[in-house]
């Protein structure tokens, strides 16, 4: 199948009003644009044959090989070729900011500097890589696919391949998992279900790891040209920063551009920095398109704003936590809003600063006393502050959706509880804590709630996994879905007990009488059997059934920005403060990280043990950002010089520290039960800790990284560079 036999299918819609339209279709026909981009495919019984198929294919393709555009400085030179040269430039998002008072305090600063800061490309990587499978039989369409998001993954498909969307079931077993590269729906899993429709056979594609690193998203790839402004004592009077990412084609929906966004919308996070000018650029160029990955612009801001700080401490002759100090923000000055719009709810920013300078003090002088024999070793500890934003709009993403979530509670006959929600399950731990959430709320055992999520068929609309939003919409759905059941279960026990059922209280999984300890109580399985069952048994005038819908949509955060391009995007802020005590070897430029510590805030915690996992599994995927995993090509040919683990350098077990986390819990006023997310948190602190770390160690040779990833090369040509820095 090639594109022409695609002709039938639609083309992906570009929703996005500041982008520039890519037309994306299912299969590219006239032009490729990157490696990785599907051009063709091959449906055969078996594999083997699959492959030889695909293999005498290509040696039939006719391709005229153009000019690859592969850097930003290419993308945005007069002589650049166009990607899309309807666009007349290469620029699929140009947002100039425009603050003159930002500008007057800049030039009002006693002193100024100017630098670049680069964030290279990375992939989300998850273990399990994409996967489709599709049937179409009796008129309806399956797919089981791997996936973040089942009902905006329907609701494409439907739109794609003309169907109704009663006529489309899409099934996300729980997904071994995603970190944001699997919320985007994907030509393959059009083009296999087309596929399907055409043959009215199943067909199945498994993405392979090769496949995986050209063919899934990429993410990141973005610079940040600052020009800074600041004083004698260390305070930074105000900023200007140019965030300039490159999207790769550009060929993805949704679209990989509002991370961009977000960096210059959470750079200041836990500080109170209101004089800050963001422009946002985003270039297309021949590579894999941009998308969503865990942290999804923020840890790329919070690694400017935090080595601009430590710049500034350098060349003021500070500590940098004296830099940062007055800055943090103070639970006074809640809720606070910062120069992109965002509103920070609530949090504990002092708290969890000061917190982990002590633990990060006391850690470096363990670790030096470790390596004190060693004068080839030099060791430092790094810090970091910042916000997470949870539970974001999806229209800046996606043009379309927006930001609500739902949930369905059905008592079954026995007095077990059905509840269905539209998160996702993808490794985050969304099931046990639905599962723990729901059964507290209707006073039930954990065994007697069953979860049902990522089956569109069974579970209601609902927008996935992403933007660390799953535990705030699941509670807020749920919780009002199970009071619905309640109150109709207290009038039925009521009837049962003969009395008021304002007087009936649900305690121990059984309803009593209120101040009747030892009287008569009636289970949730007698209530469950006379709502369903036997409604012989109910008051008169009652109906029969013990269920309930409830959607929970967040209303404090918005949907579009102001005049000036202010917008407050997500509803709620957790904060966290990190620090990383590394040893840095002289002889090999080898980083050890030796100790590693998160203070953090998600205001109520669900589950103490899943809200560690994601911080500790963030930590592990921030430190790959910071220190190996990276995404080069060959900027003659385009070609993309990794295919496997060997080139995209994953840290293992070995080179992750334990992770030592503490918790304050600032409950966010506005959200169901005070919960903020966590799901991201981790990712964001790691490059900036660390890179601060390795110039503490290295103070001596006047290191001020200003690009990640950290490597032992960049350690060696600092030592060989340092004769000529001062
Ligand atoms: N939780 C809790 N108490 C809180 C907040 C959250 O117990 N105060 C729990 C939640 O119930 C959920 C988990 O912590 O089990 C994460 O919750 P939340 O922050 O709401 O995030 P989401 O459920 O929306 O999950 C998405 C988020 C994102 S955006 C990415 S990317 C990501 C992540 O979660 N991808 C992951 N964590 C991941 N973890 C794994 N293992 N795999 C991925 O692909």
């Amino acid at each position: 199948m090639t594109a022409d036999d695609v002709d039938d299918v639609g083309t992906y819609p570009d929703y996005i009003v500041i982008n520039k339209p890519v037309n994306q279709r299912p299969l590219r026909g006239d032009v490729v644009r990157y490696v990785g981009a599907p051009i063709a495919a091959v449906a055969a019984t078996d594999r083997y044959a699959a492959e030889d198929a695909v293999e005498a294919l290509a040696a039939t393709l006719e391709i005229d090989e153009l000019s690859p555009v592969m850097t930003v400085e290419q993308a945005t030179s007069d002589e650049a070729p166009l990607l899309y040269p309807e666009w007349g430039d290469n620029k699929v998002v140009d947002l100039v900011g425009d603050r003159p008072e930002v500008r007057a305090a800049l030039d009002a600063a006693p002193h100024r500097f100017t630098e670049t800061y680069v964030v290279q490309r990375q992939t989300p990587l998850p273990m399990e890589t994409r996967g489709v499978v599709a049937e179409y039989r009796d008129g309806r369409l399956s797919v089981w696919v791997s996936h973040q998001s089942p009902h905006i993954a329907r609701t494409t498909y439907a739109m794609l391949l003309g169907l109704r969307e009663a006529d489309v079931r899409v099934v996300c077993p729980r997904v071994g998992g995603g970190f944001g590269g699997k919320t985007h729906v994907y030509s393959e899993e059009i083009v296999v279900a087309h596929l399907a429709m055409k043959l009215g056979r199943p067909v199945r594609w498994i993405e392979d790891r090769a496949e995986h690193l050209v063919a899934s998203v990429h993410a990141r790839d973005q610079r940040h040209v600052v020009d800074v402004g600041y004083d004698d004592e260390g305070h930074i009077h105000a900023m200007r920063c140019h965030v300039i990412c490159d999207v790769g084609s550009g060929e993805v929906f949704m679209a990989g551009t509002c991370p961009s966004l977000v960096s210059g919308g959470v750079m200041t996070g836990s500080y109170d920095f209101p004089n800050l000018e963001v422009s946002t650029t985003c270039v297309v160029t021949n590579k894999t398109p941009a998308g969503a990955y865990r942290g999804f612009g923020a840890p790329e801001g919070v690694f400017v704003m935090e080595r601009v700080i430590e710049r500034v401490a350098r060349l003021v002759g500070k500590d940098p936590n004296d830099v940062r100090a007055p800055m943090i923000l103070q639970q006074s000055q809640m809720p606070y809003t910062m120069p992109g719009g965002g509103r920070i709810d609530s949090g504990s920013h002092q708290q969890t600063f000061e917190r982990v300078i002590e633990l990060g003090t006391e850690a470096l002088q363990r670790v030096q006393a470790r390596f004190e024999d060693d004068p080839k070793v030099r060791v430092g500890v790094g810090y970091t502050n910042y916000v997470e934003p949870c539970v974001p709009t999806y229209f800046a993403t996606t043009g379309h959706w927006a930001g609500y979530d739902a949930a369905t509670i059905r008592i079954e006959p026995d007095g077990g509880a059905t509840v269905a929600v539209g998160v996702a399950e993808i490794g985050q731990g969304m099931v046990v804590t639905t599962r723990m959430l729901a059964a507290d709320a209707l006073g039930m055992n954990l065994d007697d709630v069953a979860v049902v999520m990522g089956d569109t068929d069974r579970a209601p609309y609902g927008l996935g996994a992403w933007g660390s939003r799953g535990a705030v919409v699941m509670a807020g759905s749920v919780v009002k879905a199970a009071e619905v059941v309640l109150d109709k279960a207290r009038v039925i026990a009521a009837h049962k007990l003969e009395a008021a059922a304002a007087d009936v209280v649900l305690e121990d999984g059984a309803f009593t009488v209120r101040g009747s300890p030892g009287g008569t109580a009636v289970t949730w399985a007698e209530v469950a059997t006379a709502g369903v069952i036997r409604t012989i048994e109910l008051p008169k005038g009652l109906e029969g059934g013990l269920d309930a819908a409830a959607t929970y949509e967040p209303y404090a955060l918005e949907h579009f920005p102001d005049e000036s391009g202010r917008i407050h995007a997500a509803a709620t802020w957790s904060n966290a403060a990190h620090a990383a005590v590394v040893a840095v070897d002289l002889r090999s430029g080898h980083i050890s990280i030796e100790e590693y510590f998160v203070v953090h805030d998600c205001g109520t915690i669900i589950h103490p043990n899943v809200v560690e996992g994601q911080i500790v599994g963030g930590v592990a995927q921030g430190i790959a950002g910071a220190m190996y995993e990276n995404l080069p090509y060959d900027p003659e040919t385009g070609q993309p010089q990794f295919a496997s683990f060997m080139e995209y350098l994953v840290p293992t077990m070995s080179e992750i520290p334990p992770v030592q986390t503490e918790h304050f819990e600032s409950p966010a006023p506005e959200m169901p039960l005070g919960i903020k997310g966590v799901g991201e948190a981790g990712t964001i602190g790691p490059p900036a800790a660390i890179t601060n770390a390795v110039c503490f160690a290295l103070a001596d040779y006047h290191l001020d990284i200003t690009e990640t990833p950290v490597t032992p090369m960049t350690i060696r040509a600092a030592i060989r560079g340092s004769k000529d820095r001062t």
